[in-house]
């Protein structure tokens, strides 16, 4: 590679280690990346869970163009354009009912902050200032705002940084005896006391939300335990607590249904989304909020700003054009339905791969998928990343790494065989890899 990679500190990248060995994706169209040297791999992680509807879709590329010539920029501070309404609308029918007001942010990281903001202000609003405690999980990602890192449950995103906020954290709940369990595994230990003893500890009149991933993404494909979810709603009621859903990368029909929230029948009162928003074409995220929470805020003087909080770019308008065209693909394809048709191939591909050299399990939900193996002697990690290099290089397809998961999440537009292709090549690295 001729390109200097020293001048970009590349995020959560081993810097030095990328520098000694680049791996640069030059060009993108459909399910398949291009490499510096001309390959074409099949892309088995959406980008980073983002492009649902597969790379540089003439459509939403048309769409960009012809709004960045008709207007290319307009704040949304006491002004308006017509594409952030018309996309807010267009997200609202889609969202679980109730869930009818969006504000725009510009990644899953300020949408989880302007999430727990809303939350914080809500409590204040409505004469429950004393609600500030925030309660996350382990393992849990939500950006790396500090909001974000505070509700966030991965120690290496945290140390160093301090916590802003006053939090507690849920147990995560990977459970060994479920290993290999094939979509949500069984509920066989009462994974919820927990956040019966926060309250107990803190009481429910200090505790502001619980903020959950529905399926734990970034950690490694952590799929939620039979009634686990509806459990946690009702606990959030009986204590009147909010309960917000972390959708960045379930929703837009990663699970098959456009919301985690829909798919598993659970009302949250926010849910945060980014990434396949626009398909990762252009930066956009978006908070969906209960009309109960909205009307709080929608009271007092007319002329007053009901909420200290907004972002230069929030509703910008080549963005809001991206999420346009992105959700008529979805819709036209009828993408949401295709995932979940296409999600059984995909599960039993993914537990073909349970006899391959050190798998240690294998979890699955929708198209989200995680190949967990045993770690290498030489440490946490190493023996993934080798299987990530074997993938790239040798094997013509792209796989995502977390310590030694193996995560797949491939464009929602996939076919059976490119799944069936996609697994196979990955089961020939893990074994050579051994
Ligand atoms: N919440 C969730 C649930 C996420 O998965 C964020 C918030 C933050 O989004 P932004 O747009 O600020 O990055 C995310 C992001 C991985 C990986 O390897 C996952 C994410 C980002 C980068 C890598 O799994 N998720």
């Amino acid at each position: 590679m001729n390109t200097k990679t020293s001048a970009f500190w590349m995020p959560f990248t081993a810097n030095r280690k990328f520098a000694s060995q680049p791996k640069m994706i030059e060009g993108g169209e459909g399910m398949y990346y291009t490499t510096e040297d001309g390959r074409q791999i099949i892309d088995g992680t959406a980008g980073l869970w983002c492009c649902n509807a597969g790379h540089s879709r003439p459509e939403i590329v048309e769409a960009v163009s012809s709004q960045i010539k008709i207007l290319d920029y307009a704040p949304s501070f006491q002004l308006g354009h017509p594409k952030a309404f018309e996309l807010a609308e267009r997200l609202v029918a889609l969202s679980p009912a109730t869930l009818d007001h969006v504000f725009f942010t510009n990644s899953g990281s300020e949408s989880v902050d302007t999430a727990l903001k809303i939350a914080l202000a809500y409590q204040q609003i409505r004469g429950k200032g004393q609600k500030q405690r925030l309660i996350g999980r382990e393992k849990g990602y939500h950006g790396t705002g500090f909001g974000g890192i505070s509700v966030g449950g991965l120690g290496n995103n945290k140390r160093f940084f301090g916590t802003a906020l006053p939090t507690d954290h849920l147990p995560h709940t990977l459970n060994p005896e479920n290993a290999f369990s094939r979509g949500l595994p069984e509920a066989n230990k009462n994974q919820l006391a927990e956040l019966e003893a926060i309250v107990a500890l803190h009481d429910a009149s200090t505790i502001a939300a619980v903020i959950v991933e529905p399926v734990v993404g970034s950690a490694g494909v952590i799929v939620p335990p039979q009634g686990y979810l509806k459990k946690l709603r009702a606990l959030c009621t009986a204590h009147d607590i909010l309960l917000i859903f972390d959708e960045v990368i379930t929703a837009f029909g990663r699970i098959g249904s456009a919301f985690a929230a829909q798919e598993f029948e659970v009302l949250p009162d926010i849910i945060t989304t980014a990434k396949a928003l626009t398909s990762g074409v252009i930066p956009m995220g978006a908070v969906f909020v209960s009309n109960e929470i909205h009307e709080t805020f929608m009271k007092g003087p007319e002329n007053a700003i009901e909420l200290f909080h907004g972002y230069t770019y929030s509703g910008h308008p080549v963005a809001a054009a991206a999420a346009l065209a992105c959700l008529d693909i979805y819709e036209k394809e009828k993408l949401f339905k295709h995932s979940k048709a296409i999600s059984s191939h995909f599960e039993d591909a993914a537990h073909g791969l349970a006899n391959c050299a050190n798998v240690k399990d294998v979890r699955n939900y929708g198209l989200m998928a995680a190949i967990e193996l045993n770690s290498s002697p030489s440490g946490v990690g190493t023996r993934a990343f080798e299987v990530f290099n074997k993938c790239f290089f040798e094997k013509d397809i792209l796989v995502r790494v977390t310590g030694d998961v193996i995560a797949l999440s491939p464009p929602l537009i996939a076919s059976e065989q490119e799944i069936t292709r996609l697994f196979s090549q990955l089961a020939e690295a893990i074994n050579e890899t051994a």
